[in-house]
Order: structure tokens, then C-alpha cells, then sequence
């Protein structure tokens, strides 16, 4: 089997890049490890900057994001008893999506654009120094398969066998805590999302649609979701989101899924070798505080689909040339936010520690210098930045 581009993964930089490429004239094939059920369902981002709307809007993908997404303004941050408003539109003239990655997911595979072939097994990159690279694998059936391509994009996050295939060097950053997520039944007490910073530790109230409730609470490395029933999870949300201040009450419901998730921060330098791209999660990890994760993988492809119609279809090198570094620019940006947002609101138990980070706090919120800071990363800066 010949294509002109090999992508592996099908997740939202992989499905989204394999839509742009069609756009662009270029053929591509992707292939995807789990069941196309799996990777629809699995629960991650919710938040959309503003340039990834826009973009999702202008390839076609906008209607359902329009009609059933929720605009927000901006977010709240909780500390010291107090709840302060940052107003995106105002401090930055963007305003930032709810809308689930699952939904995007939906909308992609809806779009019927990929010719994607899930469930396949044993992915194996090859030749790509050379400019015949190709792919073998196993499929659904078991058959051994190989895809030869002009270039191979690695889309498969950060567990998958492309970023291996770099020799490159990257940069790591572990954090001693991670998030237990819950997603509930009940309607979201906050119109936008509140992150709070509480001497117990961070939490966020965030949220999927008006009767669907994403919340999360900073826990110890290790920490067992067992160790946390209903009840214990909404009595320390409650606490640390401010139950009571000013009259404000978190209303619990029933909880549907319940996981402890680890953060770190991970980027691979170059995102290229030879004739193999990297692109999102397989390329770079931010931990999830500054909600840039799914962001930075639909700028990526953004980036790597102009770059890659330009090469193959018009035999013009220089963008795919430049992709890596261009791309980088945008990524250590968000690395930075990423890194800052998870320093300021997560307590390391500390105290010095703590001081810092109430002034940090009380600076964005009362200064309109370091306000707008926060806005503009938030909300995302134009792709292409
Ligand atoms: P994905 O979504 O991980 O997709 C990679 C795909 O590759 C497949 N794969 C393979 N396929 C073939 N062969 C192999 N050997 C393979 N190995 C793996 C995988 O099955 C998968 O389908 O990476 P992609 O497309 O780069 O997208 C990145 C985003 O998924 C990720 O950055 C975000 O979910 C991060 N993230 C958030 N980002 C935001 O922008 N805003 C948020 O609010 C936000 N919240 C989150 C998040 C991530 C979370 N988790 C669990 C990682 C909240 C959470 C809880
Ligand atoms: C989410 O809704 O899952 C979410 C929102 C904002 C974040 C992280 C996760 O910073």
C-alpha cells in the first residue's frame, strides 16, 4: 500500500491532520492501536482556545462546536476566601471554548475525511533518513501489513513508538502531585471555571455541558482513587473551592468516572528527523493547568499540514524545513504557561513556597499588567505565533 502521508495515531492531531492534508490536496492513511469507540470516548481537554476554534471553524468542523460549545469570557481564581474574575475579552479581546476533546473527536471521525485503520498492531517505523520511508504493522485481522509514504507523521501521543524513532534530546520536568478527575451528573455550580488555590491543595471546578460537572483535586503521587469515595471527593471540593464564601455553594451529584492522572512536562528537540514529523502529545507534554494540551496539537498540525502540501505538492521544501523550530516557538511558550499556572496553584507544602504564590496570585488579579499576562496565554496566542 502507497500513500503520500503515514500517519500514526488517531487521535486529535492525527484525525485533524489527515482532514487539513485532504483539504490541501494530499492523501493520507492513519493508523490507530485502539477501537475507534475507544479513542471517541475517552475523556481529556475541555477547553478550546480561540485560534482553535477558529480554525476548526474555517476547515469545516465548526457547526456542532458553535451550536452546543460554551463561550467563555474568561475564568476565576480562588485563594485567601476571595474569588477574583480575569476577563479574557477584555484584558486580551479573546475569549476561550468549553467543548469537549471527545466532542472534536466525534465531529472528526463524523467528518469522514481519514482513511483511518484502527485496531492495528506491532507499528513499526522504518528508512526514515531515507526518502522512502514506510510502515509496518499488523491489522485487525493479524495480516502484516506495509504502507510505504513520502513522510510519516508521528501523531501517536506520548507512549507510542515515533517519538522513539527521534534521536533527538528532550526536556523533562516531573511535579509531586497529580489530579484526581471526576466527571459528574450534576449541573456546574460556576458559569466559568474557577481554579483554586487552597493551603489543602489546588482544585478546579470545570464542566462539559449545562448538566455535566468536570471537577479535580490536587492528590499525593501514587494516590489510589479507591482511597477517595464520593462523599470524602465533594466535602474537599467544597473546602477548597470556597463552599460557603460569600454565599457561593457547590452543589455534588452523582459521580460517573473517577482517575488519578500524573503531570509532566516533556518536550523533544528537533520534532523532526529526516522524513518522520512529531506532532502533539508525541512531541511534548504539558501538565493540564494551563488547558494547552489539545491546543498545542491542533496548532501543530495546523503548522505541519501547510508545510507538508507545500512539499509534496509543490515540491517546496522550505516550511516543512522550518516546521520544527516554528513549532517549537509555540510549544516552549506553552511549556512556560503550563509550568507557571501548575508552580502558582499547587501547594508543595512549603511555606516560602506558599507566600510566593499568594503575591503571584494577588498580583494577577489586582494588576492589570500581570492580568493581561495570564489572559493572553490562557486564551491562546494566534497560530502562527
Ligand atoms: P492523543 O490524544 O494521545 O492521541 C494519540 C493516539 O495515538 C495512538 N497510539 C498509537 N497508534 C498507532 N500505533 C501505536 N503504537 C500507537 N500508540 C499510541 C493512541 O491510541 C491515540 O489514539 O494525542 P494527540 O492527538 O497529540 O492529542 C493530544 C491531546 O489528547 C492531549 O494533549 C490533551 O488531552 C491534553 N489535555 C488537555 N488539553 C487541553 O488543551 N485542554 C485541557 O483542558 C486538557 N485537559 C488533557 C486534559 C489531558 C488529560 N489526560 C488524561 C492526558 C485533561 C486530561 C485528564
Ligand atoms: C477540563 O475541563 O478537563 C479541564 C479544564 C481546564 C484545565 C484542565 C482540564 O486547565
Amino acid at each position: 500500500m502507497r500513500t503520500q502521508v503515514a500517519i500514526i495515531g488517531a487521535g486529535p492531531a492525527g484525525l485533524l491532520l489527515s482532514h487539513l492534508l485532504a483539504q490541501g490536496g494530499v492523501d493520507s492513511v492513519v493508523l490507530e492501536t485502539r477501537s475507534q469507540e475507544y479513542v471517541a470516548s475517552r475523556i481529556r481537554a475541555g477547553i478550546l482556545e480561540q485560534s482553535s476554534v477558529d480554525l476548526l471553524t474555517e476547515v469545516g468542523l465548526g457547526d456542532r462546536l458553535r451550536a452546543e460549545g460554551h463561550e467563555h469570557r474568561g475564568i476565576y481564581l480562588n485563594f485567601a476566601g476571595e474569588r477574583h474574575h480575569l476577563d479574557f475579552v477584555d484584558l486580551a479581546g479573546r475569549t476561550v471554548w468549553v467543548y469537549g476533546q471527545t466532542e472534536v473527536q466525534k465531529d472528526l471521525v463524523a467528518a469522514g475525511t481519514a482513511d483511518a485503520r484502527y485496531e492495528v498492531t506491532d507499528v513499526q517505523l522504518h528508512d526514515v533518513e531515507s526518502d522512502r520511508p514506510y510502515v509496518t504493522y499488523l491489522d485487525a485481522g493479524g495480516a502484516a501489513q506495509r504502507l510505504d509514504a513520502d513522510v510519516i507523521a508521528g501523531c501517536d501521543g506520548s507512549f507510542g513508538p515515533s517519538r522513539q524513532a527521534v534521536p533527538a534530546e528532550h526536556f523533562e520536568r516531573t511535579y509531586p502531585y497529580s489530579w484526581l478527575g471526576i466527571l459528574a451528573d450534576v449541573a456546574p455550580s460556576t458559569d466559568e471555571l474557577i481554579y483554586a488555590w487552597h493551603a489543602n491543595g489546588f482544585a478546579l471546578h470545570s464542566m462539559r455541558s449545562p448538566t455535566v460537572s468536570r471537577l479535580y483535586l490536587q492528590v499525593p503521587n501514587g494516590t489510589d482513587p479507591a482511597s477517595w469515595p464520593d462523599e470524602r471527593i465533594w466535602d474537599e471540593l467544597a473546602v477548597r473551592l470556597g463552599h460557603g464564601q460569600d454565599g457561593w455553594k457547590l452543589t455534588p451529584g452523582p459521580i460517573t468516572e473517577k482517575s488519578v492522572l500524573p503531570m509532566r512536562s516533556y518536550v523533544q528537540t528537533p520534532m523532526r528527523h529526516g522524513r518522520l514529523f512529531l506532532a502533539g502529545d508525541a512531541a511534548h507534554i504539558v501538565p493540564p493547568t494551563g488547558a494547552k494540551g489539545l491546543n498545542l496539537a491542533i496548532a501543530d498540525v495546523s503548522l505541519l499540514s501547510t508545510a507538508l502540501v507545500a512539499l509534496l505538492n509543490r515540491r517546496d521544501p522550505a516550511l516543512a524545513d522550518a516546521y520544527s523550530d516554528d513549532a517549537l516557538r509555540r510549544v516552549w511558550r506553552c511549556t512556560h504557561f503550563s509550568w507557571w499556572m501548575t508552580t502558582m496553584l499547587h501547594t508543595s507544602g512549603d511555606p516560602f513556597d506558599a507566600q510566593l504564590q499568594l503575591s503571584q496570585l494577588r498580583w494577577v488579579t489586582t494588576s492589570n499588567a500581570g492580568a493581561t499576562g495570564l489572559a493572553e496565554n490562557y486564551a491562546g496566542l494566534p497560530i502562527g505565533f
